[in-house]
């Protein structure tokens, strides 16, 4: 099975990681990288060094591609935009902004660049300025979020593109990763489903929250003020929401709001704080229900998408107009 995505990056399976902040680092990158997917890190919040090492880790085990997923909310994303530059990094994935002004230097050092978009204006942006492929997330993704859903975005951003699209937000198991090619998506990109797996270090309380949470577990904070992110409920989001409430009729400012947030998801992720931490995950968590090697988790992403296509395909096959 190919697409345009399988043979730009030379992966076995059409299948990212994503490059979750904290959770997405060397180990689990490199365990997603060997086994034939693409490994990313998320370089998140975090400063050079310590992405550097990171890269230095994958770059140890594994010649298999990988990517560096760079956090444009960062303070240090022009550091990091260095960094990849320096390492050679093959791979460079975006989020959380517009990464056009690094555009060329990406090009320059023959970095293959794929934003992650929220939108069908943003894609066509990145086409233009000559982005390799793009990420359409939809807002059943876990962490910062646009606004339109996996189905509605995906459909949209392959109709408007020329560039290969990779379609993510709520893809866990072979069913939604077919869903989303039929789509049009020529790869997918999973994070909840990787967060509990055995090479992922994120804390077990991080990953037990996942392993239990209800089809209906997660919300949606910071979208009144900040940054929209989508998290499993707790006492955090609890405390978000009355926040905005209590901004909204005055009574707190945008700073007392962008404070809950601040070192959130490091104290969920690397603390195991699951109770006043930022516990981000997708609205998938509630069937994620297994901890598994990455290696197994690719292959029950592609073989069960290939199982699930096949069927339709035979239930189909007889239909003529
Ligand atoms: O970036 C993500 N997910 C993330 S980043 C993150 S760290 C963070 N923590 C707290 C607040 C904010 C960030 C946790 N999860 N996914 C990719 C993604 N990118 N989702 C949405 C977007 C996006 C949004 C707007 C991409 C571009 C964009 O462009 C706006 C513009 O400038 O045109």
């Amino acid at each position: 099975m190919k697409t345009r995505i399988t043979e730009l990056l030379d992966i076995k399976y059409p299948i990212f990681q994503g490059g979750m902040a904290w959770v997405a680092d060397g180990d689990l990158a490199a365990a997603v990288s060997k086994a034939g997917g693409l490994g990313i890190i998320g370089g998140g919040n975090a400063p050079k060094e310590v992405v550097k090492a990171n890269i230095d880790k994958i770059k140890a085990v594994t010649d298999r591609p990988f990517g560096v997923n760079i956090m444009l909310l960062s303070p240090f994303a022009d550091d990091i935009v260095d960094l990849v530059i320096e390492e050679g990094v093959k791979v460079v994935t975006t989020g959380a902004g517009n990464p056009g002004k690094y555009m060329e230097r990406f090009h320059d050092a023959g970095i293959t660049v794929i934003p992650v978009v929220p939108s069908v204006a943003l894609a066509r942006r990145m086409e233009k300025l000559g982005a390799d492929a793009v990420i359409a997330e939809g807002m059943e993704a876990g962490g910062h979020i646009g606004k339109l859903t996996t189905m509605t975005l995906v459909r949209q951003v392959v109709d408007a593109v020329n560039i290969p699209v990779i379609g993510a937000g709520g893809v866990a198991d072979g069913r939604g990763a077919a869903a989303v090619f039929m789509l049009g998506a020529e790869a997918i990109q999973v994070g909840t489903r990787f967060v509990v797996a055995k090479e992922s270090n994120a804390h077990q309380k991080f990953k037990n929250k996942i392993l239990k949470a209800k089809d209906i577990d997660t919300v949606v904070s910071a979208s009144i003020v900040g940054h929209p992110v989508r998290a499993i409920k707790n006492k955090l989001s609890s405390a978000y929401a009355n926040a905005e409430k209590e901004f909204l009729r005055g009574e707190k400012s945008q700073e007392d709001i962008e404070e809950l947030g601040a070192g959130a998801l490091r104290n969920a992720v690397v603390d195991g704080d699951v109770d006043n931490g930022s516990v981000m995950a997708g609205q998938i968590a509630g069937f994620v229900t297994q901890e598994e090697t990455c290696e197994d988790i690719l292959k029950d992403l592609y073989y069960g998408a290939a199982e699930i296509i096949k069927t339709e395909a035979e239930r189909w096959a007889d239909v003529e107009k």
